[in-house]
């Protein structure tokens, strides 16, 4: 972020960025580099300093921010955050467009948009799939949901922090996919962590050399997820299926694996119960559809 660019050729569309955390600033640094004339705000101010030294421009005021442009892009911590910097110079957002790429849930996504358009604003609610140094380059995409009209209009410059990806009206169907990616990504890490910790346990073993094997695994793992999915939009019978007895007797191999290697083994000891209950109950075979059978209706 620290080579300066000539602001004399900055002639592509204003855009505010609100929020220069680590990803708001990333993603004024990718606009600032792509051309945009871009006006910045932050609660703590030298946060700025180095997106002004490169060109941008700081606003001294919310207010000020979102009047230098037709288009924001909000990244604040959470909704909260957003909406407490917001109001007080909400009336500024009338004509304009709104796009929160701050992390939150459906609901709030849908009680922003209500809000927006009583303001007499566009409303683009976005899910980013990416860390801040990911921005501009491959692999990142970001979600979005909500009106068509204004993400038509603004796409070319959302395309310069990621591909776009839009998923329709609902405004909350970012929020929705975003966290559920977010929940993959999460249960991913936890059973990596849970993995090393178990291979570890053994002498002379780094978490390096393990990754290696667990990489390979995984990545194979992978590509079973998409049957996993046609299953689980059919009517059919699972294309996959094993038998409750030996999810049981695989889950308390390493309830015990765990805890011989020191480990916790809460997540298995659960499994367990869960499992012989549903043996219990007359169940004897296991299925993707009915491993997320069982997840909805725990939720309901
Ligand atoms: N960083 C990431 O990898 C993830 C990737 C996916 C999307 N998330 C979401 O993006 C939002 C911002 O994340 P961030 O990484 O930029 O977060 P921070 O570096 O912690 O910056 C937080 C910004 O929020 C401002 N802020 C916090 N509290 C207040 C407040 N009470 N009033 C005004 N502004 C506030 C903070 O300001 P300051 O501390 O610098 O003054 C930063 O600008 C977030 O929703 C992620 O979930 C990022």
């Amino acid at each position: 972020m620290n080579t300066p660019v000539n602001t004399s050729v900055n002639t592509k569309a204003p855009v505010t960025v609100l929020g220069l955390g680590l990803m708001g600033s990333a993603l004024a640094d990718a606009l600032l580099t792509a051309g945009h004339r871009v006006t910045v705000w932050n609660r703590t101010p030298t946060k700025a300093d180095a997106l002004v030294a490169r060109g941008a421009v700081r606003a001294g005021s919310v207010r000020e921010a979102l009047e230098a442009s037709p288009l924001t892009l909000s990244c604040l911590l959470d909704y909260d955050t957003q909406r407490a910097v917001l109001d007080p110079a909400a009336g500024a957002l009338h004509g304009r467009t709104l796009v929160s790429l701050t992390n939150g849930s459906p609901a709030q996504a849908r009680e922003t948009e209500t809000w927006a358009h009583a303001l007499g604003a566009s409303y683009l609610d976005g899910g980013i799939m990416a860390i801040p140094s990911m921005i501009a380059g491959p692999g990142a995409f970001i979600l979005y949901s909500g009106a068509r009209d204004p993400f038509d209009a603004h796409r070319a410059t959302l395309e310069v922090l990621a591909e776009a990806k839009y998923l329709g009206t609902d405004v909350g169907t970012a929020a929705l996919y975003d966290l559920a990616l977010l929940s993959s990504m999460d249960m991913m890490f936890a059973g990596f962590f849970h993995a090393v910790a178990m291979a570890t346990s053994h002498k002379g073993t780094t978490a390096s050399g393990f990754t290696e094997l667990l990489v390979d695994w995984l990545t194979s793992m992978v590509h079973s997820l998409p049957a996993m999915a046609a299953d689980i939009d059919s009517d059919d019978p699972p294309s996959y299926e094993q038998t409750l007895e030996l999810v049981l007797a695989a889950a308390r191999n390493m309830g015990d694996a765990s805890r011989e290697a020191g480990v916790r083994s809460d997540w298995f000891d659960r499994e367990v119960t869960e499992l012989e209950a549903r043996i219990a109950a007359g169940h004897t075979m296991h299925s993707a559809p009915e491993s997320v059978r069982l997840l909805k209706v725990a939720g309901s």
